[in-house]
């Protein structure tokens, strides 16, 4: 019997997008085959290899569900009814709050098609201005730092084959040997071919275990150990002055302050021996290229942009992005963590990477909508703020969250669930009941990835196909259908006409046209034919950028900027009553708030409940032994997590997966008002907490509804 066709697309999960084949088996169960595409050569993590159990999950919702009083339970409804509500919802909150007060939360994970649209729907459908999503709990450091730095945000700046032939490589605050495996094997093939391997970060993760040299810092001092490793440079000779001089600007007063970074000042501060700090910066110095990569751990701070300027400016003084397999690069994170921040779900953003509050963006895309120019909202709250300003006294009264599980991933999440309960309406839309879902008053049955058709951008920059393998099951409705039946019940159903993906795709190439974000010249023809095009390509005869910096910078002048930036301390440090550093991260079997990976019976049998890393020596001075249920406490709250030994972390940092709800939430501990200045993004990374042993039959009573449920 000959098996129905083989769909050919694409990973539902990270930025690395792999390649992978979807059929059907002669008893109709789907199953995922890894596909030779340049970024995963036909790898897949476990992720991708079980991804095709999310198509069938037991508990997939297939009919809208509505709630009829708070504190109520959800029941089914019909589509009718559900979008009448919500339309009827929103038109009471704007009537007596205003526009604003009804907002918008968005994902990284949609499709470049769907976040185009839902950023069109809040400006010309509900007119707020209050739409952000969680990009901004993500790499939005990164991005502000790329940007004040080279003038654009392009995650990775060359594409991943650049990795292998870098003769030096320092990755700080990654961990892609459990966050994107299949990319290990150009790190594997930059070591065989002789080239140096560091990593910066406080455990010694799988992706350390590999590195030459391993450097612990303390958690929140990654600044301090950039400045530091730039002090070396500069003091041994080993700064690239024809690249300081001809590209870049800026760096005689970062000179300056990194004099004052001597190497045992720097290790008093971070924790990292003096002579690794040298070894290090003479590994970085000395090789014909360098690469240097951040990712959510210095990125995750109140100093994220700092911290990453602090990077860049090492890499530029050692003139890293002038050379072929050099450069600075952020490891993006979410499916479409790139493409996502490119079309207007950002509050300050319009498509095409376009500025909201300037007057000829502005009108460059109220004329592709066919709205007047004045008609458009400006700059709205970003992600922190806007969650922070729900209920009656932030004046956000109704949020439709697409794509995010916010009383998962948002910081603080015991005060989000308290300020939750006071809106007036909450809708999300979800294949699944995740968290959020479970707390709303209208929950919309959403297709899946493999279920719709769609263009995603990965790390690199390159703008791909997910396609449709199947259609959605009966009941289920689509992201972008949702938004044309709700506009149309708000009166702007003629700017949504609910049409393909290759459609929007047209017309979101026309809005970016111009912009810094430039797709006008891709096509899904040029997809299939060029495995994918790097952005910016403005017309159809531009071959893409793979690597927009090797010969300038996207700046005024064309040269990049260094920053005088110092070390600055996270906002809390250990003291008496909270005496670890407490960190957040992820592991190899779960993605994100856990709420697509739980459903996996692999994935959960794999990693089946929230823990806590923690070192046994700092265990035994609290008699807490390995595998035994403890209480995690910081100033914001407790939570519940077993006790999980391990070497391989500093004794004075606790690591908690975010990968759960309940009381095993990680964001329970997190702070949602220590946030970058620049970028806002919370300080997932470091906050100071207390671990406390449990009495013995209350553990081993979340012990059995754990290991039961
Ligand atoms: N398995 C899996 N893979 C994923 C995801 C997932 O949820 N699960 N999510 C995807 C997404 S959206 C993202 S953003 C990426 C994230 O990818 P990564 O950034 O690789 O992942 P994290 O675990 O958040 O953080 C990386 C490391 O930062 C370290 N760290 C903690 N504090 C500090 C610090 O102060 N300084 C430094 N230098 N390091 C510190 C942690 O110990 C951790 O090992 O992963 C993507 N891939
Ligand atoms: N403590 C701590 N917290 C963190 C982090 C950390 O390191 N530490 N990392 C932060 C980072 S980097 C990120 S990116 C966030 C991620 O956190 P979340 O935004 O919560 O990410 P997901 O768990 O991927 O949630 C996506 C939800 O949307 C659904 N979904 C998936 N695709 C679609 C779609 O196309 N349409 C619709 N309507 N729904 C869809 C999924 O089923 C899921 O319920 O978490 C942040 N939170
Ligand atoms: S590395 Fe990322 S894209 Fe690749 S299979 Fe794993 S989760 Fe999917
Ligand atoms: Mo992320």
């Amino acid at each position: 019997m000959s098996s129905p066709a083989a769909t050919e697309t694409h990973c539902p999960y990270c930025a690395l997008q792999c390649g992978m084949t979807l059929s059907q088996d002669i008893d109709g169960r789907w199953a995922v085959a890894g596909r030779d595409f340049p970024t995963n050569k036909g790898g897949l993590c476990r992720k991708g290899w079980t991804a095709a159990a999310l198509l069938d999950a037991p508990d997939r919702l297939t009919t809208p569900l509505v709630r009829d009083v708070k504190g109520g339970a959800l029941r089914p409804a019909g589509w009718d009814e559900a979008l009448d509500r919500i339309a009827a919802g929103i038109r009471a909150i704007q009537a007596a709050h205003g526009r604003d007060a009804m907002a918008v939360f968005g994902g990284g994970g949609l499709t470049n098609e769907k976040a185009y649209l839902l950023g069109k729907f809040a400006r010309i459908a509900l007119g707020t201005a209050n739409i952000d999503y969680n990009g901004r709990f993500c790499m939005a450091s990164a991005a502000a730092a790329g940007i004040r730095a080279f003038g654009i945000d392009r995650g990775l700046p060359f594409p991943l084959e650049d990795i292998a032939g870098a003769g030096a490589i320092l990755i700080v605050g990654g961990n892609p040997a459990e966050t994107m495996p299949p990319i290990m094997q150009y790190f594997d093939e930059q070591r065989r071919r002789g080239g140096h391997f560091i990593v910066a970060d406080p455990r010694r993760t799988p992706t350390a275990d590999q590195a030459d040299l391993h450097l612990q810092l303390a958690p929140g001092t990654d600044a301090a150990l950039a400045i530091g490793l730039l002090h070396v440079v500069v003091r041994d000779n080993l700064v690239d002055r024809d690249f300081v001089a001809r590209r870049t600007t800026g760096f005689e007063e970062v000179r300056r302050i990194a004099m004052a970074y001597w190497p045992d000042r720097v290790e008093r501060i971070t924790g990292v021996p003096a002579a690794l700090i040298e070894r290090a910066a003479h590994m970085l110095g000395e090789a014909a290229s360098a690469m240097l990569l951040s990712a959510r751990g210095p990125e995750q701070q109140r100093h994220g942009v700092d911290n990453t300027l602090a990077l860049i400016n090492l890499a530029l003084a050692i003139g890293a992005p002038g050379r072929p397999h050099g450069g600075w690069g952020c490891l993006t994170g979410q499916g479409n963590g790139q493409g996502g921040r490119e079309h207007g779900q950002k509050a300050d953003q319009l498509p095409g990477y376009r500025k909201i509050d300037n007057p000829k963006h502005r009108a460059e895309i109220a004329a592709i909508w066919g709205v007047a120019p004045d008609s458009l909202p400006g700059p709205g709250l970003s992600a922190s703020e806007l969650l922070g300003a729900l209920g009656p006294e932030g004046g956000v009264r109704g949020l439709f969250v697409m794509a995010s599980n916010i009383l998962v991933s948002a910081p603080d999440t015991d005060r989000l669930r308290g300020a939750v309960d006071t809106l007036d309406l909450l809708v999300v839309a979800d294949a699944f009941l995740s968290e959020t879902a479970a707390a709303a008053d209208i929950v919309l049955p959403v297709a899946q990835w493999a279920e719709e058709d769609g263009t995603m951008t990965n790390l690199e920059g390159r703008v791909i196909r997910r396609a449709k393998a199947k259609d959605p099951p009966p009941g289920v409705s689509t992201d972008g259908a949702i938004l044309s039946a709700l506009a149309g019940r708000l009166g702007a159903g003629a700017h949504f006409p609910g049409e393909t993906a290759e459609q929007t795709f047209a017309e979101l190439r026309r809005a970016s046209a111009g912009g810094v974000a430039d797709y006008a010249g891709i096509s899904f023809a040029r997809i299939a034919a060029e495995d994918g095009v790097f952005w910016p390509c403005p017309t159809a005869e531009h071959p893409g950028t793979q690597r927009p910096f090797l010969e300038t910078f996207a700046t005024d002048d064309g040269r990049a900027r260094f920053h005088a930036v110092r070390h600055g301390e996270p906002a809390e440090l250990p003291d008496e009553a909270y005496p670890f550093y407490l960190t957040t991260g992820r592991v190899l079997a779960h993605y994100q708030s856990g709420a697509q990976s739980r459903r996996v019976p692999e994935l959960h049998a794999a990693q089946p409940e929230p823990f806590v890393e923690i070192h046994p020596e700092a265990a035994r001075t609290l008699a807490i032994v390995d595998a035994e249920i403890v209480r995690v406490s910081t100033r914001r709250g407790t939570a519940e997590l077993r006790a999980r030994y391990s070497h391989a972390i500093r004794m004075d940092t606790l690591f908690v997966p975010f990968h759960w709800g309940g009381r095993g939430n990680a964001n329970i501990l997190t702070s949602n008002s220590a946030l970058d200045p620049v970028s806002r993004i919370p300080e997932f990374k470091i906050c100071a907490a207390q671990l406390t042993k449990m009495a013995a039959a209350d553990a081993s009573d979340i012990s059995r509804e754990r290991t039961t449920a």
